[in-house]
């Protein structure tokens, strides 16, 4: 059994070794990126049973793929080879600390990962555990992918608690408008979604977190995240979150859609949002890529302990800060004892 299931394509990165153009860098260190494993890797090294499904080529760069995301922790036994396609790589150059600049050059068109269906990826492999985790990045790839997301944020009995990062890649779309309203419209089918404020305003033009939340009332949770502002969670719900019992593995949250509807003790109709914002602690940053997927894995790890809005926000903070503070995408996470003594810290502590 797993706690989390990660889907989508992950591919071998490779950074310049000195900064600079990547017009002009001579030489790059090989490391392993892809949103859905990255989140996989931090949950598993923070103690999760985690999985990570996704398709790589049946080439050196797919094996590499496979074992170091397996040498985190992270059950890789449902990842199929693919003899035909090629495992996706990516070129990407540090960021420049005073224009935030960087280049991404992408090989993945045509990869095994964009060959993703509901036809190649069985339901039970996905729904395996208590909560199965997406991204926008997985809409981009292909028809086929995109059919795949619809068809796992869409309603089924018995789902997984299905989280969503939006994720937006303006160049993995050929009509970046267009992918917006795409991605709107699967978060809107998810229980709990992550978003940039700054992404939300580019993909959907509202980028203050209030009027996010109006144009995505759906999910139970949404969370939105301003850079070293900090995070806010809205959830319809919070009431109906237990409080946690067990520092370990607690029982999920009831869903909330289900308690949304109007479960026992719970009137019918919409119930309000509780709001809760938490400002991020500060990191002297050396690369942002991976940031968000170490929070949303924070945020989960949380969610599977049954922690509070607070200690959930508090948790994904941390885990980003350990990915901020190293230019490839994952971090070794605070250990969980040191982890749950800073999210405990006072709210002063926290700025
Ligand atoms: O979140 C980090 C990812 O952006 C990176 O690993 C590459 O998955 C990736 C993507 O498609 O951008």
């Amino acid at each position: 059994p797993v706690d989390v299931v990660c889907l989508g394509e992950s591919m071998v990165t490779f950074l310049p070794t000195r900064p600079g153009r990547l017009a002009d860098v001579p030489s790059f260190d090989r490391g392993i990126g892809g949103a859905e494993s990255n989140v996989a890797c931090a949950l598993a090294a923070a103690g999760h049973r985690a999985r990570w499904v996704g398709r790589v080529g049946r080439d050196g760069f797919g094996t590499h793929l496979t074992e170091a995301i397996g040498a985190y922790g992270v059950d890789v036994s449902a990842v199929v080879r693919d003899p035909g396609r090629p495992t996706g790589v990516y070129f990407r150059t540090a960021t420049d600390r005073a224009t935030d600049a960087h280049e991404v050059v992408y090989h993945r068109a045509g990869s095994a990962a964009s060959a993703m269906a509901p036809s190649t990826v069985p339901y039970d492999v996905v729904a395996g555990g208590r909560i199965l985790h997406l991204t926008g990045i997985t809409a981009a790839l292909s028809a086929s992918c995109l059919a795949l997301v619809r068809e796992l944020t869409g309603p089924r009995p018995g789902r997984p608690l299905v989280s969503f990062d939006v994720n937006f890649r303006p160049g993995l779309w050929a009509d970046p408008a267009a992918g917006g309203r795409v991605l709107l419209d699967l978060a809107r089918g998810a229980d709990v979604v992550f978003v940039g404020a700054d992404e939300a305003e580019a993909a959907w033009g509202v980028g203050e977190p209030d009027a996010i939340r109006r144009a995505l009332p759906e999910p139970g949770v949404l969370v939105v995240k301003r850079g070293e502002v900090g995070a806010t969670v809205y959830e319809r719900c919070a009431a109906s979150f237990p409080t946690p019992p067990l520092p370990e593995l607690g029982a999920l949250p009831p869903d909330p859609r289900a308690s949304n509807a109007g479960g026992a003790g719970f009137a019918a109709g919409p119930r309000p949002d509780t709001v809760t914002h938490v400002p991020a602690p500060r990191v002297d940053v050396v690369a942002p890529v991976g940031a968000g997927d170490a929070f949303a894995a924070g945020f989960l790890s949380g969610t599977l302990r049954g922690l509070d809005a607070k200690a959930r926000l508090r948790h994904g903070h941390l885990m980003a800060a350990a990915a901020l503070t190293v230019p490839g995408d994952l971090a070794a996470p605070a250990r969980r004892a040191h982890a749950d003594r800073l999210a405990a810290a006072p709210d002063e502590a926290w700025g």
